[in-house]
């Protein structure tokens, strides 16, 4: 039986054609900058989200981490979301290394930030507070269901940041599905930001690897965190093959993974006992709730879809998170419902 992976769309296994990529990639020790497989991927990204240059990180996790040590000292405070994966989901790296504050507004249903508070937010010059140096943004938004912030409203947060001395920093882990889901180019969105980061190995299929990008000035400071934080890699240009790869043949086909998840979520959507704690889904994620009057607990839901080969993720009591990426299949997510709906119907099958 195959197994339908949902988790996240992190599980993504490389293409064959990456596979072929990283076996030919032509290779040097990039700590001295010298593999050219490296160099040009780190050039196409930057040219991608129109910034000046690219620096090529193992992980979402280190571009931020390295983006916030970048633009920051220690002290200094960053304003973020609450539900921002740099605040949840990073281990607090951005206090445990940088020594940073931070000032945690609420999310808007979309993962914005409300401009007045943030303008609320940025503290006053005075020898008791933090000096807010940076406000951070999430494009799609995780943990809000994968929402999309359009180029508009990311314009004017950065036109207030920066008319107050503000940098901002986007965690644009799936920028690229922003961009699909708005029909804009990734360049757009990430504009009028000072720094962005996106993942090559989520939606996009690479086995390993970020990318931060910004300007020469800012990429300079990057470097040097992730030198000092271990990300300074050797022959990486084996991994850079199927980044190149992942840039050139797997952003344009993002929308069947969109195309997916509404699939997913009509379906999942008609099984009594299941809401969509979303709505339908913005991009490729499906977040549910399983009603009251089910009495499954949640470990036998998992253990009851995992007997039928399907994966799914656990965000809280009786919260789940689907997401749909480049190996998930039309007949996957009809195996998915009909996976979800004999388990919550008690199907002795699915039982465990
Ligand atoms: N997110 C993972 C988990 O950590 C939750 C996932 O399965 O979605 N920014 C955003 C918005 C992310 O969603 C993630 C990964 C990261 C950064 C970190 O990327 P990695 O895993 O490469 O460190």
């Amino acid at each position: 039986m195959e197994l339908i992976d949902l988790r996240s769309d992190t599980v993504t296994r490389p293409t064959p054609e990456m596979l072929e990529a990283m076996l030919r990639a032509e290779v040097g020790d990039d700590v001295y900058g010298e593999d050219p497989t490296v160099n040009r991927l780190q050039e196409m990204a930057a040219s991608l989200v129109g910034k000046e240059v690219g620096l090529f990180v193992p992980s979402g996790t280190m571009g931020n981490l390295a983006a916030l040590l970048a633009h920051c000292q220690r002290g200094d405070e960053v304003i973020l979301g609450n539900k921002n994966h740099s605040f949840l989901f990073e281990a607090g790296g951005l206090s445990a290394f940088g020594g940073i504050h931070s000032c945690q507004l609420q999310n808007q249903p979309d993962g914005s930030l409300l401009l007045s508070e943030v303008e609320a937010a940025i503290r006053p010059d005075d020898a008791h507070d933090p000096i807010t140096r940076l406000v951070c943004l999430e494009n799609t938004h995780n943990r809000c269901g994968g929402t999309f912030q359009s180029a508009g409203y990311t314009r004017d947060l950065a036109e207030l940041a920066h008319s107050r001395g503000l940098r901002v920093h986007l965690d644009g882990a799936r920028i690229f599905n922003a961009a699909t889901a708005l029909g804009a180019a990734a360049r757009n969105l990430a504009g009028p930001v000072d720094s962005v980061t996106f993942c090559l190995s989520k939606g996009l299929c690479a086995p390993v690897g970020s990318i931060l990008c910004g300007d020469h000035e800012f990429i300079r400071r990057a470097h040097r965190a992730r030198k000092a934080l271990g990300g300074g890699m050797r022959q990486a240009g084996v991994l850079a093959a199927a980044g190149i790869v992942a840039l050139e043949s797997m952003i344009s086909r993002l929308g069947q993974d969109h195309e997916r998840a509404q699939r997913l979520a009509r379906g999942l959507g008609e099984i009594p006992g299941i809401e969509l704690e979303n709505g339908m889904p913005a991009t490729n994620m499906v977040f549910l709730r399983v009603a009251p009057p089910i009495e499954l607990s949640d470990a036998e839901l998992l253990a009851g879809l995992r007997k039928q080969g399907v994966l799914v993720g656990a965000t809280g009591p009786r919260r789940f998170r689907l997401v749909t990426h480049y190996w998930i299949t039309d007949a996957a997510v009809d195996r998915t419902v009909s996976a979800v709906n004999s388990c919550l119907s008690g199907s002795p099958a699915a039982r465990v």
